[in-house]
């Protein structure tokens, strides 16, 4: 059986739908601090504080896990501000699930962000090895991830992979206390109001991808072939930039009234430290790596998404 953890966060819904319909009833064992609010089909629930050994290694032994999908995390700008927080949810959490991996002998996915970059990085293009010095304590707790992911590879031999994703947009569930968030809200804006202040410049550009190649992404590195997989810290990956400037005026050419305002805040400050772009080729040469929405498919196909969700709502 599988298990998600931070199952009712950004990622985790749609990569649960994907792994339910993938495997069948019952496989996928979804978990966070609470229940969600409306049951999904097909999918087992529990409870599960990461930051509890006990807990998480009961959970894994009690219900046979043998994949483990850790996405339970804090984001960069909550972590900001409560780095403390933010240390023992992300380091605590993924040290406890490596742990319990290792006893059950199961295989891990955990996901890195660009967040491990900081201003000492090139920011254009951003290499798979280079500087990895970040400017916050989120970007802290996903370089000491990355190397814990790394040393249980190495030296207990374990199955784990992971990707430093960029900001990822998505309308089935909102993401909280991210970043790159602005580029979700917008679209969430544009439609119900007509306009929306961003929290980063106009000028601001960022490294995005569309929730259908994130979710994509995690299947196709998991089910590549050991052997393949070269990189045990994390896999730069990348789909498409663009600045906060640059998707109002795409969701303007479908919505002409919409107004963009531009009013940053402390997050401008870390989307200044992160890259602009990122250079995946070695994931894309490791594991074939493609990622398929374009900004402009990305914006119509959001579009359609999120009328049809407020309309409902
Ligand atoms: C954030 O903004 O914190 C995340 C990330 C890029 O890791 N979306």
């Amino acid at each position: 059986m599988i298990l998600i953890t931070g199952a009712n966060g950004q990622i985790g819904i749609d990569l649960a739908d994907a792994l339910v319909e993938r495997l069948g009833e019952g496989e996928v064992l979804v978990t966070d601090l609470r229940s969600p609010e409306s049951l999904r089909p097909g999918r087992k629930y529990d409870v599960l504080d990461v930051t509890y050994m006990e807990s998480v290694e009961k959970i894994v032994g009690s219900y046979k896990i043998d994949t483990i999908y850790h996405l339970a995390g804090i984001l960069s700008a909550t972590g900001q501000r409560h780095p403390e927080l933010a240390w023992n949810v992300n380091v605590n959490g993924v040290r406890n699930v490596l742990e319990a991996a290792r006893k059950y002998n199961c295989r891990v996915f955990w996901p890195s962000s660009i967040a491990v970059f900081g201003p000492t990085t090139p920011k254009v293009n951003t290499p798979q090895e280079t500087v990895t010095e970040p400017g916050t304590m989120y970007g802290a707790t996903k370089v000491t991830g990355e190397l814990l992911c790394k040393f249980h590879a190495d030296h207990h031999q374990m199955d784990i992979r992971s990707v430093r994703f960029p900001g990822i947009i998505s309308y089935s569930t909102p993401p909280g206390g991210g970043t790159t968030d602005w580029a979700v809200d917008m679209f969430f804006q544009a439609v119900n109001h007509g306009s929306y202040t961003c929290f980063v410049t106009e000028e601001t550009r960022m490294p995005m991808m569309y929730m259908p190649d994130a979710v994509q992404s995690i299947l196709d590195i998991m089910d590549y072939e050991n052997d393949g997989i070269t990189v045990r810290t994390s896999y730069n990956l990348a789909a498409f930039s663009f600045s906060a400037g640059e998707l109002a005026a795409a969701i303007r050419r479908h919505i002409p009234h919409f107004k963009c305002f531009y009013e940053p805040d402390f997050r401008q400050a870390i989307a200044d430290s992160w890259p602009s772009s990122i250079d995946d080729s070695r994931a894309r040469h490791d594991w074939k790596w493609q990622p398929h929405y374009s900004l402009e498919a990305m914006v119509s196909d959001m579009l359609i998404h999120v009328r049809a969700k407020i309309a409902t709502s």
